[in-house]
């Protein structure tokens, strides 16, 4: 049966077919050959012994990386045993929710930085690095947006918005998302840009003004381009590596003050179109731009895996322990952020229309730590990533 479904992107990864599918129409059909490839990871016989009980943080550091988590306000400070794991484990943070437009900004004149700055003092409370995400994306903007911003005023708007919040946390910012998730395949444009309310009213050149922007205000964090799709070897993954890679080029060539690519790598434990000889190259290629490289938003989707916990955990953690073994070969890769770290909190258990994390018990296991903050196999496959990356 070939019958297709049109899905969006969120739904698609919800569903956990994204690196199956690949061009985001799913043929019922490829459900089938699911248990077989599976079957390649599910390997019991595959081990993710760890020497010493030393943390993420330590392990990364020593190796001259730095490894950190997204975190929301309300667990960080209200659940006691999420946070002293935090702690523990993480050398870096970055706010989920609130440094994105929808928290900051309740209306077009004025700034709410209450929730960022208590997780800005946190940071240094801790000795963290604090990442900023993110002041560019067609996504959580808030609802006064559409009604108050047009051309004639979007510039001086960004401008101000970046201005203010990078300002304030100038030097507390290790690294920005400037810009997150310009790119679309599927846009029918010849440059791949997406269409967004910022394509829209400003043109393609809001990205390097977003860029030139953030430079002033803070000359001293890292500028980083943050994009999700890219870790693939199917048709539309390799379209995206190629689309972002030209637009990194054409960045560079117009001395755009951009530093970074942010690799979200929201991974899909159903999937093993992982190609690591392929993926590599891309980093390589990015690498010789003279640009770093952050994994920013690493989880492992575990919706279409078997029941069995154990099972699900070997499958996730083998997940885990392939994508960072390649990917951190390449010395311009800096650093790597789990996109939460206990599955308690992740966003893969938000309800759709709510945005509330669905009630306890469910059996999504995607993040290094499981609901009770213990540390799972996902956890032993990121601690050997790091033992055996090389030295920085
Ligand atoms: O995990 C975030 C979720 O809690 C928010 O509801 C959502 C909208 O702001 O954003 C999620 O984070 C996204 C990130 O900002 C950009 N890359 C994809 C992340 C997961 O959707």
């Amino acid at each position: 049966m070939t019958r297709k479904i049109l899905l969006n992107r969120r739904q698609i990864l919800q569903l956990g077919l994204g690196g199956l599918t690949g061009i985001g129409t799913l043929a019922l059909g490829q459900a089938k050959c699911l248990s077989k490839q599976l079957e390649k990871l599910d390997n019991p016989n595959r081990k993710f012994t760890v020497i010493g009980q030393a943390s993420l943080k330590q392990r990364a550091a020593a190796k001259g990386l730095f490894y950190g988590a997204a975190v929301r306000i309300n667990p960080l400070f209200q659940d006691k045993k999420f946070r002293a794991n935090f702690i523990q484990e993480c050398g870096a943070l970055v706010p989920e929710w609130d440094l994105k437009w929808t928290s900051l900004r309740p209306d077009i004149s004025s700034f709410n930085f209450t929730y960022a700055d208590r997780l800005a003092k946190f940071t240094q409370s801790n000795g963290m690095l604090l990442r900023g995400h993110t002041l560019v994306w067609h996504e959580s903007l808030p609802t006064w947006f559409q009604k108050e911003v047009n051309s004639a005023n979007v510039a001086k708007i960004l401008q101000q918005h970046i201005k203010t919040v990078v300002g304030r946390y100038a030097r507390q910012v290790h690294s920005w998302d400037v810009v997150n998730e310009a790119i679309d395949i599927k846009s029918g444009r010849a440059d791949n840009l997406r269409n967004t309310p910022w394509l829209q009213l400003m043109g393609p050149d809001y990205i390097e003004f977003a860029f030139r922007t953030a430079a002033q205000a803070d000359p001293h964090a890292l500028l980083v381009y943050n994009e999700y799709g890219l870790d693939y070897d199917s048709r539309d993954d390799e379209a995206k590596r190629v689309a972002v890679l030209k637009l990194l080029k054409d960045l560079k060539w117009r001395g755009t003050p951009i530093h970074a690519l942010g690799i979200q790598a929201h991974l899909n434990g159903a999937s093993t179109l992982f190609n690591s000889q392929k993926f590599r190259s891309f980093l390589g290629n990015v690498a010789s731009l003279g640009l770093k490289i952050l994994i920013t938003e690493l989880d492992v989707l575990d919706k279409n895996l078997p029941e069995d916990t154990t099972k699900r955990d070997q499958i996730v953690a083998a997940v885990y322990e392939d994508y960072l073994s390649a990917v951190l070969q390449e010395k311009a890769v800096i650093g790597v952020l789990t996109w939460g770290l206990s599955d308690r909190y992740t966003w893969l258990a938000e309800d759709n229309s709510s945005g509330k994390l669905l009630p306890l018990p469910f059996s999504l296991r995607p993040l290094p730590l499981d609901v009770n903050g213990n540390r799972k196999l996902a956890w032993n496959a990121i601690a050997r990533a790091f033992d055996s990356a090389p030295r920085r």
